[in-house]
């Protein structure tokens, strides 16, 4: 959700474990569940996720939850 007025920032992480489209999807659902980010891309073959969000997305629980839908380990 895009909140106007809001300054956006960008957080690239690693994700490793991903191997296929439906990772991909998952874990950009995952991220786009999360509030305060506006988009996420994930691309699975170099497991680089980068996600645009502004100051009040909780990245700590993100991370936690992605790390939960599957066996992925996020490096920051
Ligand atoms: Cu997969």
């Amino acid at each position: 959700m895009k909140e106007r007025g809001i300054k956006q920032m960008k957080t690239i992480w690693t994700v490793k474990g991903t191997h296929c489209n439906a990772c991909k999807m998952l874990i950009e659902d995952v991220c786009s569940e999360t509030k305060g980010v506006t988009s996420s891309t994930l691309d699975f073959k170099s497991g680089k996720l980068v996600i645009e969000h502004n100051a009040n997305a909780d990245l700590k629980a993100l991370k936690k939850e992605i790390e939960k839908v599957g066996a992925y380990k996020v490096s920051e």
